[in-house]
């Protein structure tokens, strides 16, 4: 009936294949639903490495605990496998894309198959099957006949060694995302996608489901949401050549600094529109980092807020992919404007002054009192000789910086002169000058007890000598006073926007780009910039406006390995989509998949199948040539997952109302941002065309972190640092590998794999094994281990096991939850240790404990759970609850009585059950003098309170 040794080989075969025949994994259609799943992968020639076993693991434990739970589960697996490797290493081989593609996903399907994968294999896809993209190819004709397909000429990334055009998206630091190689801009006819006209919804819609806080914000990243305005301003001169009139409209975030304009800048396409001139400047789309280049168009334009009149500039920092292609240029609080006005001697105009607000501390603002205004000074003061500054300390509040003070109707001078000889006794003070930044500072004044609103004009003094007054004691109990050496006096600072005073002193001023309070503003003066922005708009007769960074999704490619886009080239027609009932348009078999250098698809070659008929006129017409991005096939895949063999719609409209939306999605970090969006985005267009019952595809998402070779660089074929999950399961055997990659560190951080590391996971099960065998024998030898009948003291003692049992399950179920399967893992290995102590471990402990360590080592807790006598899979059993009384660690003192006479007392864990505490009474030293061998009449247990032990 049992081995002796942990054969996990022998043990890992036996349990997939009854798996499959039993069909343990299939979902049923009915019930609780519960969708899981995994981004499926793209099965590339080296096969599965060690990196994907991480995912899929983490998503089979989640599954196999469901199931648990009594969901119906399903955990399916496809193949996303169009792209270009595969058509690279065909134009290597002259194999056919598709049977190379099938090679590769018959090995993915045998490894996972040999890591106990709980997939329901009934429902395996795959995208280059023609029966799977004919729905790719439909979705994109709903698409076509929505308006939100449409050709256009656009400048593209080409890359220069794949030959294929790229989405942005696709192009990192100028390389292709693919090869790495060098890409270009080409101006070529490209399908695209209008994702545009979704930007608002998938941004708003994330507020609705429950993706990881970082997952989001690469969403609304990516698709960078800007709320602003549109101003025009009118352009006054010269006049003759603009018959009098025409206007530049900017788009800005910042309407409340428009009276800080000093210029105004358009991308030099908009430069030419307007003049007619080429100004010989590129605009530069990393407008961050480049080197800001402009001319002087010679126009004058007006600004609306105070009629003035300001140059236009044509630059390179302005593109006309954003916005209107057209900014007012503010140097004063936009850092890219102020680096172009101080190169072009270019008037710079502060108009927010920074604002400061406490809101930690004692001196925190109080919501309830109103704020009081008050003007005042701060001083910088700098020593008679040496090149330091006068600094303060305050005692009672956690403030330190220069001098300052409030002032009345009074010469700020004067008054600063005033506070430096109160506060620090310095006589002679020369003033140099006052510094052109104010700051405002919000503060609870506790001395005074009401809340301040400071005013802080800068203003700047030398010592001319270190003649001292003595300081009022008073005074002395307010601060302290330091010599701060320059460079240190930054530090000092506690109040940060001081460094912006001290910065016009020593260093570099930069603008100030945050909120603040108006100044220079006309009317607007002294008003919060948050709460004026509206106000100004209407003021200047802007409008308010929402932009995206998004941009149309580009969606041809001029290889072959990908979906055809079924549309028809008619000359008298134009465009003419394929008859739904000719789909799918399938891929023609080729000789030569070699892409061209014009730049067409190897496609275009084929003059059988490029030249067809026109569905509407019969006449002649040609095929589209381009390909699908590999994206296409994934945006959907997880809807054809419910219904995956049906042929007369994508999916059938119950079972999509049965399992949509997924619960629980993963994936790798690298696709959070556009598989996600992409996918997003066709999910909300199906709902609108009411084909999806929902308006998200995902409730959950999460992802995880790589796993990097050992030493911790990249995992890649040509580094030759690949571990090959074959060589672990051979090895080491399936379960130890799933628990070594769950083990290994925090699932959402990258990690490097250690051979050394996996012994630990080994051992581990090793144990588990050893106790399995030790609880089986003892299950076989006698009744001594009944459950419920407690033999001599083990009873008491199985009962630290039970509680530390009851603790673990509630920390493992907690923990699959929140991915923390590492600490999971760990409170498992403890268990282990404390069972492994005891002698008579109970059969039902143990198998409660198997359930819990089922999701992760699915082959050896089957076998051990079989070997109890199980007759059904592990993972149909019910996951175990946790007893809350037991997690109770509480000790508690009980009187031990003789006859109703308290002769001792006992500490006992509360809710300990009956029986152990009186076991425990019985055998107690005193008591047992007391009761002097006679045979008690009763014993009487009244609960976490007292035992009387009756003679
Ligand atoms: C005036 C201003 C004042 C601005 C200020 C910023 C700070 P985000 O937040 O990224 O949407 N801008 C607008 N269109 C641009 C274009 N086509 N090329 C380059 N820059 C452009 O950025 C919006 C801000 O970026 C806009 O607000 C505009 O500068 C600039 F203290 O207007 B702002
Ligand atoms: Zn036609």
């Amino acid at each position: 009936m049992y081995m002796k040794e942990y054969d996990h080989l022998k043990i890992e075969k036996k349990w997939q294949k009854e798996w499959e025949k039993k069909k343990v994994f299939l979902a049923k259609n009915k019930g609780k639903k519960y969708y899981s799943l995994m981004e499926f992968p793209y099965p590339s020639g080296d096969g599965l490495h060690t990196g994907h076993v991480r995912g899929y693991t983490a998503m089979d434990i989640v599954s196999r605990k469901r199931r648990m739970e009594g969901y119906d589960v399903m955990f399916p697996i496809g193949w996303d496998a169009f792209g270009l490797p595969t058509e690279n290493y065909a134009i290597k081989t002259g194999i056919q894309p598709a049977i190379i593609t099938k090679r590769n996903t018959d090995n993915y399907r045998k490894q996972f198959q040999s890591l106990g994968m709980s997939f329901d294999w009934s429902r395996e896809i795959n995208t280059t099957d023609p029966k799977y993209y004919k729905w790719t190819q439909w979705i994109f004709l709903q698409f076509f006949k929505k308006g939100l397909a449409y050709k256009a000429k656009s400048f593209i990334n080409w890359c220069l060694s794949c030959k294929t055009g790229l989405a942005n998206e696709e192009v990192v630091n100028g390389q292709c995302e693919r090869c790495g190689g060098d890409t270009e801009k080409r101006e070529k006819e490209q399908w695209m996608l209008s994702i545009t006209k979704y930007a608002d919804r998938l941004d708003k819609d994330l507020d609705t489901v429950d993706y990881l806080p970082q997952i989001k914000l690469a969403q609304r990243n990516w698709i960078g949401r800007s709320e602003g305005a549109e101003i025009e301003f009118e352009i006054v001169s010269p006049r003759q050549r603009l018959g009098g009139g025409g206007s530049i409209k900017v788009f800005t975030t910042r309407p409340d600094t428009i009276f800080g304009v000093t210029f105004i800048a358009v991308s030099p396409e908009i430069a030419k529109k307007i003049t007619g001139k080429d100004f010989g400047i590129k605009s530069d789309t990393d407008r961050e980092n480049k080197e800001k280049i402009g001319v002087d168009t010679g126009l004058r334009a007006k600004n609306p807020a105070n009629d003035e009149m300001i140059p236009v500039f044509a630059v390179n920092y302005v593109s006309i992919e954003y916005g209107t292609g057209a900014i007012m240029a503010v140097p004063g609080h936009d850092e890219r404007d102020f680096e172009f006005a101080k190169k072009y001697g270019l008037p710079i105009r502060e108009v927010i002054e920074p604002i400061f607000a406490k809101n930690d501390g004692i001196d925190t603002i109080k919501a309830d009192l109103p704020m009081v205004r008050r003007e005042a000074v701060v001083c910088v003061v700098k020593h008679w000789s040496e090149d330091k500054y006068l600094c303060l300390k305050w005692k009672k509040v956690p403030w330190s910086g220069f001098v300052t003070g409030g002032i009345d109707d009074e010469d700020p001078v004067e008054a600063g002169k005033r506070e430096i000889l109160e506060e620090t006794g310095y006589k002679n003070t020369k003033f140099v000058k006052k510094l052109g930044q104010k700051i405002n500072v919000q503060f609870y004044h506790v001395l005074k007890k009401e809340n301040r609103w400071a005013h802080f004009q800068g203003l700047y003094f030398e010592l001319e000598n270190g003649e001292q007054e003595e300081i009022s004691e008073k005074e002395k109990n307010i601060h302290d006073i330091y010599w701060i050496d320059r460079v240190q006096v930054e530090q000092f600072l506690s109040v940060p926007d001081m460094n912006l005073i001290w910065s016009e002193v020593h260093g570099e001023k930069k603008p100030h780009t945050g909120e603040g309070v108006l100044t220079n503003s006309g009317k607007f003066n002294g008003l919060e910039s948050v709460e004026v922005k509206k106000e100004i708009i209407k003021f200047v007769g802007g409008k308010e406006k929402t932009t995206f960074k998004l941009r149309d999704w580009i969606f041809s490619r001029q290889r072959y390995w990908g979906e055809p886009i079924p549309v028809i080239n008619c000359e008298k027609c134009g465009l003419v989509p394929v008859p739904e009932k000719d789909l799918p348009v399938e891929l023609p078999k080729v000789k030569n998949y070699q892409p061209t250098d014009s730049g067409e698809s190897p496609l275009a070659n084929i003059s059988k199948w490029v030249n067809v008929k026109c569905p509407k006129c019969k006449g002649k017409a040609r095929r589209e040539t381009d390909t699908m991005p590999n994206w296409a096939g994934s945006s959907w895949y997880y809807l054809r997952y419910t219904d995956p063999r049906n042929a007369k719609v994508f999916a059938d409209k119950k079972n999509l109302k049965y399992w949509t939306p997924v619960d629980w999605y993963n994936g790798g970090n690298e696709h959070t941002t556009l598989h996600l969006l992409y996918s997003r985005f066709w999910h909300k267009f199906l709902f609108d065309l009411k084909l999806v019952p929902t308006s998200e595809p995902y409730m959950k998402r999460t992802s995880h972190g790589l796993i990097l070779a050992e030493g911790g660089e990249k995992m890649s074929k040509s580094k030759g640092n690949v571990i090959n999950p074959d060589d672990i399961v051979e090895r080491f055997g399936a379960d130890t590998l799933r628990l070594y990659e769950m083990f290994m560190g925090p699932f959402d951080q990258a990690i490097a794999w250690s051979e050394e590391a996996i012994v630990g996971p080994r051992r581990f099960l090793e144990k588990v094994w050893r106790i399995g065998q030790q609880v089986l024998k003892q299950k076989n030898s006698s009744g001594l281990t009944l459950p419920g009948v407690p033999v001599g003291t083990h009873t008491v003692q199985n009962y630290s096991v039970s509680k530390l049992l009851h603790k673990t399950i509630k920390k493992v179920s907690e923990d699959i939850e929140s991915m923390r399967f590492n600490t999971a893992i760990s409170a498992m290995m403890i268990l282990t240790n404390e069972m492994e102590k005891k002698e008579n471990l109970s059969q039902k402990d143990f198998k409660s404990f198997l359930q819990i360590l089922s999701p992760f080592a699915p082959h050896v807790t089957e076998e051990l759970w079989h070997g109890l006598g199980e007759k059904k899979s592990v993972n149909l059993s019910t996951w175990p609850k946790w007893d809350e009384s037991l997690l109770m660690d509480e000790e508690i003192k009980i009187a031990l009585q003789v006859n109703g006479k308290v002769r001792a007392e006992l500490v006992i864990q509360m809710n300990m059950p009956e029986e152990d505490i009186k076991k425990k009474a019985l055998t107690n030293q005193t008591i047992m003098k007391h009761v002097a061998g006679k045979e008690p009449k009763r014993v009487i247990y009244v609960k976490n309170r007292l035992v009387n032990i009756v003679l």
